[in-house]
């Protein structure tokens, strides 16, 4: 193992994100080596930290006032041993190579999990949507699409939306794809519902890490009533965590963004959830207005001179880390602790820092690894890539009772695998485990391609 990690900080020595996805896997899949001679023989760690296929392309577009500029696209084929690649598309300034493998990286394990057959990938762009015109946006999207076309199709590499990518983007990229191919399919999910999008796709990622939560509070004869929450981040994954978690009787006490974030003591109802709804997704504006909104809202603005993020320095029973990776840092990790937090169950992809994942660990947490709890995204994803091959649309209750279904299944896998393997209770071995056999298992049938 610790050949395969310097070989993989060797060739790549700036992607640490990357360094740290594959490092935390592969901590917890040794047990399986050591059980499986052939995997060691068959090189099987080496395979699955190989991308299949790595696209890095120019994207020029052109600004309202005429000034061209040009971003860097990305996609990352990582694994089709069991499906066609599947991942969203990220556009955030933060994005690089290393950022889209890592988040690759996870997807095929994730994916794994889901029950269904979706390979993984991931891509995207260093573009920053914010402060974009609708036009400015549709142009970039349409650049980006004018290559990407080429590498992706239903039954090769379907992307969907992650931050920055929501129904907008997919519309101007489907719009492009189409043009270019001459083609309607399911190229593409997240789509908008009468063109081939599914009911519950927006809100699945956020249901399905709520779902993964109460599954695990479940196994403690508990549930989310009356349980107060911190919730991170505001878009799509925090919104609809939100909605669920006060659905099913629990009290949101704050929410985010990248400049700061809000505490409400007395909950985020219904009434105030739409607001932030319609502050963040049509008038895309700054989450300080909820303050300025309700009273006794206290907003604090983001200080980069802390050691740590005040957002998770409350008393609380839950938390649902839902804005980007490495949030939770290892002070962030003892003040969650320290507050009586006892449920993380993370809707982002990988919040949170290993020295944060270790405590948490070892300190018996109910701590749901973002490719178990936030799998409900890409799980209906897939729902959505079975209907535009049937040609028809499944109701709501008929989607959100197979997203339920497929969440209960990965937690009851997890669990398992924990137990096989003598880490109990342990869901980031568990998930790991079982990801990773099903997709190893698979490559070793399809022999050395
Ligand atoms: P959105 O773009 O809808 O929302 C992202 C939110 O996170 C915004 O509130 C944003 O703030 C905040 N944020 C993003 N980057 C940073 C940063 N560097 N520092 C602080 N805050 C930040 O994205 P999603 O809700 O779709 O994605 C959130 C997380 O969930 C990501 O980790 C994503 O990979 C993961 N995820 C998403 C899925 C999906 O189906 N969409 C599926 C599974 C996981 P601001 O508005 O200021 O940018
Ligand atoms: O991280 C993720 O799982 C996503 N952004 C969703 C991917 C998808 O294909 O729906």
């Amino acid at each position: 193992m610790d050949k395969i990690i310097s070989v993989i900080r060797n060739k790549d020595p700036e992607q640490r994100e990357f360094h740290q996805a594959v490092d935390e896997v592969l901590e917890t899949v040794m047990p399986v080596l050591d059980k499986n001679p052939e995997y060691r023989q068959q090189a099987v760690l080496a395979r699955i930290t190989e991308p299949e296929r790595v696209l890095m392309f120019r994207v020029p577009w052109m600004d309202d006032d005429a000034q061209v500029h040009v971003n860097r696209g990305f996609r990352v084929e990582m694994n089709s041993a069991i499906g066609p690649y599947k991942g969203g598309l990220r556009f955030h300034p933060s994005v690089n190579l290393g950022i889209i493998k890592f988040l690759a990286f996870e997807q095929v394990f994730k994916n794994s999990l889901t029950t269904l057959s979706m390979g993984g990938g991931k891509g995207g762009s260093d573009f920053d949507p914010k402060g974009k015109s609708d036009g400015e946006v549709m142009r970039f999207c349409q650049s980006f699409m004018a290559e990407l076309f080429r590498h992706i199709g239903p039954n090769t590499d379907v992307p969907a939306g992650d931050i920055g990518v929501g129904a907008r983007e997919i519309g101007y990229l489907f719009g492009m794809y189409k043009k270019l191919r001459n083609e309607f399919t399911g190229v593409l999910t997240g789509k908008s519902l009468n063109w081939g999008g599914s009911l519950i796709r927006p809100e699945a990622t956020g249901y399905g890490t709520v779902y993964f939560a109460a599954e695990m509070l479940a196994v403690k004869g508990e549930t989310l009533e009356g349980k107060t929450c911190l919730v991170s981040g505001s878009g799509n994954v925090a919104q609809y965590t939100t909605e669920k978690v006060v659905e099913l009787g629990g009290k949101v006490v704050t929410l985010s963004d990248s400049s700061g974030y809000i505490y409400d003591e007395e909950g985020i109802d219904s009434e105030k959830l739409a607001f932030v709804q319609e502050l963040k997704n049509i008038r895309r504006g700054r989450i300080a207005e909820y303050a300025e909104t309700y009273p006794d809202v206290v907003y604090t603005p983001v200080d980069s001179t802390l050691d740590h993020n005040p957002l998770w320095d409350h008393k609380a029973d839950c938390a649902f880390p839902c804005a980007t990776q490495n949030e939770i840092n290892e002070k962030d990790g003892e003040n969650l602790i320290k507050n009586g937090v006892h449920l993380i169950s993370e809707g982002a992809n990988m919040p949170s820092v290993p020295a944060a994942v270790d405590m948490f660990v070892e300190h018996e947490l109910l701590y749901a690894p973002g490719k178990a709890a936030n799998a409900g995204g890409v799980a209906v994803s897939g729902l959505e890539m079975a209907q535009n091959s049937m040609r028809l649309s499944w109701p709501r209750e008929e989607v959100d009772g197979r997203l339920k279904g497929i969440m209960k299944a990965i937690h009851r896998t997890c669990r398992d695998a924990g137990d096989q393997y003598g880490v109990s209770g342990n869901y980031v071995a568990g998930a790991n485990i079982a990801g990773f056999v099903k997709v190893v298992n698979a490559m070793l049938d399809q022999g050395l391609v």
